[in-house]
């Protein structure tokens, strides 16, 4: 009989109906796994499933829960070897990087991290609008029904009423010109390679091709608009390999 390789990582992952990794925060994590070829396994979990899931596990919750912000989130892991359960993608990648040195994944450069931050308030806000309410559509209906109460109350309004009218065009119009620049700066080494820093990954391409990855997943015509501009599509395009492992 065939020997079977026992998974270093258990990977706790948000379920949709299409069976694929989609939570751009999730996605983080599973490129830095699938990049250093760590072998792992999913476990998908439903909306409400993941507090009393990770609850189980003995995790502690975020010490920064609200009633806005929960208490337990995805990503989340096991490591088996070392029996270390851990939850929150900073704190994730951070004990991948110092368990997995080999390929490295530099998790903060003052030139990626400048991105990321760009990208916060260039790109996320047109997303968040694109998304959230079509993010519904491939949830269970258990999920729904978690997902609608809790983020409609975060935004105090239905979901349907962020793509109400020309809300969508009107927010992408506004950033377009915010995006194209901030596209054109992650070129900056594009002498090196595809990758923000050149030639390898850092942790601010993953963070950047998650979020595309998400938005291809809920809505591909998200995706595509995103794809328009050069810089997004670029690091998207060298990060491609890494993201065949999707569940
Ligand atoms: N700070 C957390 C945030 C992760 C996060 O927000 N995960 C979402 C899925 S994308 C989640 O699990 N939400 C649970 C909920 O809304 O109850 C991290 O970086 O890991």
């Amino acid at each position: 009989m065939a020997s079977q390789t026992k998974p270093d990582i258990t990977l706790y992952d948000l379920a949709c109906t299409k069976g694929v990794c989609f939570s751009p925060v999730v996605w983080r994590i599973r490129l830095m796994l699938n990049y250093k070829k760590v072998p792992y396994k999913t476990v998908f979990l439903e909306f409400p499933d993941i507090e009393p899931e990770l609850k189980k596990l003995g995790i502690h919750p975020h010490s920064d829960a609200s009633s806005t912000k929960p208490a337990y989130t995805v990503p989340a892991i096991i490591h088996h070897p070392s029996s270390t359960y851990l939850m929150d993608s900073v704190h994730i990648s951070q004990f991948l990087e110092s368990t997995y040195p080999h390929p490295p994944v530099p998790l903060s450069t003052t030139f990626g991290d400048g991105i990321i931050l760009a990208a916060r308030s260039t790109g996320v806000p047109a997303y968040r609008i694109s998304l959230l309410s079509r993010e519904i559509s491939i949830l269970s209906p258990r999920s729904q029904e978690y997902f609608r109460s809790t983020r409609e109350k975060d935004l105090g309004h239905p979901l349907e009423q962020l793509l109400e009218g020309d809300k969508e065009e009107k927010v992408w119009a506004e950033q377009q010109e915010g995006m194209e620049e901030l596209g054109r700066s992650m070129r900056a080494n594009k002498a090196k390679g595809m990758f923000l820093e050149g030639k390898e990954p850092v942790y601010a391409d993953f963070w950047i091709a998650g979020v595309m990855q998400c938005a291809r997943v809920v809505d591909e015509g998200v995706w595509e608009r995103f794809m328009g501009f050069e810089g997004w599509r670029d690091v998207y395009e060298a990060c491609e390999e890494f993201m065949t492992k999707k569940d």
